[in-house]
C-alpha cells in the first residue's frame, strides 16, 4: 500500500461541502462558503505554473495559474509608487520625541497617518485560467478513485464507463516546464471529447491556431501580457478544431501538454521582459517530440531526487493508506493516527517541490495555486511570519534548492527596499521591507500602520538566509548571502535610536499585527540583535569589513535588551511589562528568539521559562500557521507531548480534506510550518551540537526519520524504538567537528563508528555532548553503548 498519496473515491465537486463551523481554528471572523476547489481538488505544481485537478465527472476541470499572473505594479491604472507616500521620515523624529515623552497616543496618531504606504498599484495574484475536458456521451460510471501521489508527484482519475476502462493522469514538469495531461482507456476509440482553454481575466481570448489552443491576453490593470497554449495529440481518433476548441472522436489515448508565461521580469523598476509567446512554443514542441513516457520520466526523476531526499516513518503508518484521505481526516478527529501525521509531512515537502524551485518567484500565501483574483491578502508575499514559515522546512528536508527562489526573491528587494529605508526610516545605508510584498518591489509601509509597520521584516527574512548558510556551511552561500546581511544590519545601525535610558531601541515599533505603537518591542529588539551579530559574524568569518565589524560590536552592547522578563514570569512583548495574560493573539512575537532565532535556548533556563508561561497564557487554539508556528516553539521548549498536542490540533482544527491547511481559507504557510515542526521534535542542532530527538512525544514510540539535514552540513537518518535512540547514522558533507546527545541514562554514553566500524575518538562534554571530528564524505553511526 501506498503511504505517499492522497486518494477518495469521489469527485472534488461531489464530495459534502466542509462546514467552516468545523474548523475551529479561526480567530478572525471568515464566513465566505469553502468551495471544491479549495477542500477537495488536488494541486500539482512545478513552481512556475500550479494546476488544482476536481477529477469532475463526466467533464474534467483543471484549474492553472502562472506565479508571475499579477495585477498591479508599473503600469498599473491606480498608478504604482512601490507603495511611497514621500515625506513620511519628515515625521519620525516629531514620533520619536512623542514617544519619548511618553504621549503614546499622539505618536500613534501621528504615525498613522504619515508611517503609511500607499495601496495603489499593489495588486493581487491572479487566476490564469481552467481546461475543460467534456466527455461526450458517457452514462453512468462505477469503480471511481481519484488520487494523489506524493512520491510519483502525478494525479490520477481512474473509473469504468460503459464496458471500458478510463484513465486520467496530470502532471507537472519542471524539467520540461510543461503541464501534461493524459486520457486513455482501454476500450479502442473509446474517448469522445472535447477539449477547452478558458482565460480568467477579463478580455482573454482564446482561438484554435498552429495545431493547438492558443489563450492570450493583457492583464486589463497593467497591461501584463500573457500566453497559455495547449498542444493536443490524439491516439487513433479524429482530431478537428472548433473556433476555441478541440474535438476528439474515437481515440483511446489523448495527450495534452500546456505550458504558460506573461512578459514579467523580476527586474526593477520596470518588472517586464520578453512577451511568452516565443519559450512557450518552444517549450511545447521540445516536450512534444518527447512523448509521454520520457517526459513522464524526466519529471520523475526530477522531482523523486527532491522528495527522496528525506522521509518520515512512524508506527502503524501503513494503516491509513487503505482509508481515503477525506475518511482518514475524519476519523483523526476522534482518533489520531499517525498515517496522517506522517502524510501530512510529506505533503508538505511535496508542496514545496510544486511551489518554489529555482528560477521561479517563492512560495505565496497559497504557494502557486490561486482560482480567485481577489485573493485573501492579495495571495502576495507577507514578511511577517508566512513567508519566512514557508522556507522552515527547505534546508532541513533537504530541499535546499527550493529556497533559490527566496535568495533570488530578496536580493531583488535590496534596491527598493534601499528607497523604503531611506524614505520612512532615516537610513541612507540600509534595505528594509515591511507586511506586506509584492513581485514589483513594493516594500513601504502597508497603508495602515497598525499592521503595515513592520521594519523588523527584513531580518526575519534574514534569518531564512543566515539559517541556509548555517545547514550547508559552505562559503561560497555566505559570500551570496552576505550583501544581503549587511543591508540588513546597516538598517538597524541607522534606525536604532537612543531611549531615555540611554540605551538603543527601535522607535516607533509595534508587536506584528498586535501593537501597540511603543518603543522597542521584543521582537523587533531580538531581530535586531540577530541582524546585527549574524552580520558580525558572517564579516568575521568572511573576513570583510572590519570597520562594520567594530561599529555592529558597539551596538550590539548598548542595545536594549531583547529578552526581559515581566510581573507574571512571562517573556514580555514590549519593553515595558504590560503583557496582559489574557491575551490568546495568533501572533506570539516576542519568542521569535526561541525559534525560529536560538537566543533563547538550553542554556538561558529563564528565558526558557518565561517562553514557556507566554505560549501558555496565548494558549494552543488558533489559525493553522500560529499552530505550526508553536509546534515549533514548543519543541524548542523540549516538551515534545505538547508540542504533538499542536501539530493534532492542526489537523484536527485547522485541515481541509485535501490536506491544505487553513486559516482560513487555504494558506500553505500551516503546511510548511507543520514539517518544521515534526523536524524541531526529532532533532535540534541550532546550538552548534546535534541533538536527536530532543522533544519525541509519546505518541511516536517507534519511527524513523531519513536525509534529515543539521547545521554544519550533516545529513541525518535517525532511527527510534520505545522512545529512545536505536540508531542514527550521521553523514558529514563538509567534514566539520561533530557534537552531538541525546537524552540518555547518566550511565550510558553514545557509540560513535565511522564507515569501517571503527569507534571513532570522542570527546565527552560536560552537557551530555559526543564531540568528534568528521572527514568529508564520510558517515557515522551513533548508537547507545
Ligand atoms: C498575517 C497574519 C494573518 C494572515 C496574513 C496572511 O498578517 O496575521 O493572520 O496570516 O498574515
Amino acid at each position: 500500500m501506498n503511504t505517499h498519496r492522497l486518494w477518495y473515491t469521489k469527485p472534488a465537486d461531489e464530495l459534502p461541502p466542509v462546514d467552516l463551523s468545523e474548523l475551529t481554528c479561526s480567530e478572525l471572523a471568515y464566513d465566505e462558503p469553502l468551495s471544491a476547489w479549495e477542500t477537495y481538488a488536488l494541486p500539482v505544481g512545478n513552481a512556475y505554473m500550479g494546476a488544482m485537478v476536481y477529477g469532475s465527472m463526466p467533464h474534467e476541470r483543471i484549474q492553472f495559474n502562472e506565479k508571475t499572473l499579477w495585477t498591479g505594479g508599473p503600469g498599473s491604472k491606480e498608478g504604482y509608487r512601490f507603495g511611497h507616500v514621500p515625506g513620511g521620515a519628515a515625521h519620525l523624529d516629531a514620533i520619536r520625541a512623542l514617544l519619548l515623552d511618553g504621549k503614546k497616543d499622539a505618536a500613534m496618531d501621528l504615525a498613522g497617518r504619515h508611517l503609511v504606504g500607499e495601496q495603489n498599484g499593489f495588486g493581487s495574484y491572479q487566476n490564469f485560467g481552467e481546461i475543460f475536458i467534456r466527455h461526450k456521451g458517457m452514462g453512468t460510471y462505477t469503480a471511481y478513485e481519484r488520487g494523489l501521489d506524493l512520491d510519483g508527484a502525478v494525479e490520477s482519475v481512474a473509473y469504468e464507463a460503459g464496458g471500458a476502462r478510463f484513465r486520467r493522469e496530470v502532471f507537472c514538469s519542471y524539467p520540461d516546464h510543461v503541464l501534461a495531461i493524459r486520457l486513455t482507456a482501454d476500450a479502442p476509440g473509446a474517448l469522445d471529447v472535447e477539449i477547452g482553454l478558458v482565460g480568467a481575466q477579463d478580455g482573454a481570448e482564446t482561438v484554435a491556431a498552429d495545431g493547438g489552443l492558443v489563450l492570450s491576453g493583457a492583464v486589463p490593470d497593467n497591461g501584463l501580457a500573457y500566453e497559455a497554449r495547449l498542444a493536443v495529440a490524439a491516439h487513433n481518433g479524429m482530431l478537428a478544431w472548433g473556433k476555441d476548441t478541440a474535438v476528439i472522436h474515437g481515440a483511446s489515448e489523448l495527450v495534452l501538454l500546456m505550458s504558460c508565461g506573461t512578459d514579467y521580469r523580476n527586474a526593477y523598476p520596470h518588472y517586464r521582459g520578453e512577451h511568452p509567446r516565443g519559450d512557450i512554443a518552444a517549450r511545447l514542441h521540445d516536450a512534444g517530440q518527447m512523448g509521454w513516457d520520457t517526459l513522464l520520466r524526466r519529471h520523475q526523476e526530477d522531482h523523486r531526487a527532491l522528495y527522496r531526499e528525506c522521509a518520515l516513518s512512524l508506527r502503524e503508518a501503513e494503516k491509513a493508506a487503505d482509508m481515503p484521505t477525506d475518511a482518514l481526516l475524519r476519523a483523526y478527529r476522534s482518533e489520531p493516527s499517525a498515517g496522517l501525521e506522517s502524510l501530512m509531512f510529506h505533503y508538505g515537502r511535496y508542496l514545496l517541490i510544486a511551489s518554489s524551485r529555482p528560477g521561479t518567484l517563492p512560495a505565496n500565501l497559497q504557494g502557486v495555486w490561486n482560482a480567485s483574483n481577489t485573493p485573501a491578502w492579495c495571495g502576495d508575499y507577507h514578511f511577517d511570519i508566512n513567508l519566512q514559515m514557508n522556507y522552515w522546512p527547505a534546508d532541513i528536508t533537504g530541499l535546499a534548492e527550493c529556497s533559490e527562489p527566496l535568495v533570488d526573491y530578496i536580493e531583488s528587494l535590496m534596491e527598493p527596499g534601499g528607497g523604503t529605508a531611506r524614505l520612512y526610516f532615516g537610513s541612507e545605508r540600509g534595505w528594509v521591507v515591511n507586511t506586506m510584498n509584492n513581485p514589483f518591489g513594493f516594500t513601504a509601509p502597508g497603508w495602515r500602520f497598525t499592521w503595515g509597520w513592520a521594519p523588523n521584516s527584513n531580518a526575519f527574512i534574514a534569518m531564512n538566509l543566515w539559517e541556509k548558510y548555517l545547514f550547508s556551511r559552505k562559503e561560497e552561500d555566505l559570500r551570496r548571502l552576505y550583501p544581503m546581511l549587511r543591508g540588513t544590519a546597516l538598517f538597524w545601525l541607522d534606525f536604532l535610536t537612543v531611549d531615555t535610558d540611554g540605551t538603543l531601541v527601535s522607535s516607533p515599533s509595534f508587536s506584528p499585527e498586535h501593537g501597540l505603537c511603543e518603543k522597542g518591542c521584543a521582537m523587533d529588539q531580538q531581530l535586531a540583535w540577530f541582524a546585527l551579530t549574524a552580520t558580525h559574524e558572517a564579516a568575521a568569518t568572511l573576513r570583510v569589513d572590519e570597520a562594520l565589524q567594530a561599529e555592529i560590536a558597539s551596538a550590539v552592547e548598548r542595545l536594549s535588551p531583547p529578552l526581559r522578563i515581566g510581573r507574571w514570569g512571562q517573556l514580555q512583548e514590549w519593553k515595558d511589562d504590560l503583557d496582559d495574560p489574557e491575551d490568546t493573539h495568533r501572533h506570539i512575537s516576542q519568542v521569535a528568539a526561541l525559534y525560529p532565532g536560538c537566543q533563547i535556548n538550553r542554556t538561558t533556563r529563564a528565558f526558557m521559562d518565561a517562553a514557556r508561561v507566554s505560549l501558555l497564557g496565548r494558549g494552543d487554539a488558533s489559525t493553522g500557521w500560529s499552530r505550526a508556528w508553536k509546534t515549533c516553539l514548543w519543541a524548542r521548549l523540549l516538551d515534545g507531548g505538547h508540542a504533538y498536542r499542536l501539530l493534532r490540533g492542526q489537523l484536527q482544527t485547522c485541515t481541509y480534506p485535501n490536506l491544505f491547511d487553513t486559516h482560513p481559507p487555504f494558506q500553505i504557510d500551516g503546511n510548511f510550518g507543520y514539517v518544521a515542526g515534526v523536524c524541531e521534535m526529532l532533532v535540534h542542532s541550532h546550538m552548534g551540537m546535534i541533538e536527536l530527538l530532543p522533544a519525541l512525544p509519546s505518541a511516536w514510540p517507534d519511527g524513523h526519520l531519513r536525509g534529515v539535514r543539521a547545521r554544519g552540513g550533516f545529513r541525518l537518518d535517525i532511527r527510534w524504538a520505545r522512545g529512545v535512540l536505536a540508531e542514527a547514522a550521521i553523514y558529514s558533507s563538509g567534514g566539520h567537528d561533530c557534537v552531538v546527545r541525546t537524552d540518555v541514562p547518566e550511565s550510558q554514553c553514545l557509540d560513535i563508528r565511522d564507515g569501517q566500524g571503527r569507534s571513532v575518538p570522542v570527546a565527552l562534554m560536560a552537557d551530555g555532548g559526543h564531540s568528534f571530528a568528521t572527514e568529508k564524505g564520510e558517515t557515522y553511526r551513533v548508537s547507545l553503548r
